[in-house]
């Protein structure tokens, strides 16, 4: 397993819409991810800045930003695209983080 890291931009004042959405993730899109090898994931808010810290584990290489060609992960980021800075296919803008210190 490898551990990987990103950022992703949340639109302001839309912290409370972001966490109520991801409290409802659709189960299809929870079977893929696992499905995909990624685990232990979750999503950190900067208030300050409104950036979006993804950390997650994958055993196959690609993370859940990789899966762009899936229906559902499309469906799912047209769903967040109004609260998210998003590029034109409605993928979240993801700038990969790089690990600096790990304690197991
Ligand atoms: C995030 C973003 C990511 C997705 C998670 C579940 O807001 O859309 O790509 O993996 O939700």
């Amino acid at each position: 397993m490898e551990r990987i890291a990103f950022k992703m931009k949340l639109k302001p004042g839309f912290e409370e819409e972001y966490r109520k959405r991801h409290d409802a993730i659709w189960p299809e899109l929870i079977d893929l991810l696992k499905e995909q090898g990624i685990e232990d994931y979750s999503i950190f808010w900067d208030q300050e800045t409104n950036y979006l810290f993804g950390v997650q584990k994958v055993s196959e290489g690609e993370g859940s930003q990789d899966l762009g060609s899936n229906p559902v992960v499309q469906k799912w980021w047209e769903y967040m695209a109004d609260i998210m800075e998003v590029n034109g296919d409605n993928s979240p803008v993801t700038i990969p983080l790089k690990e600096v210190f790990y304690l197991k």
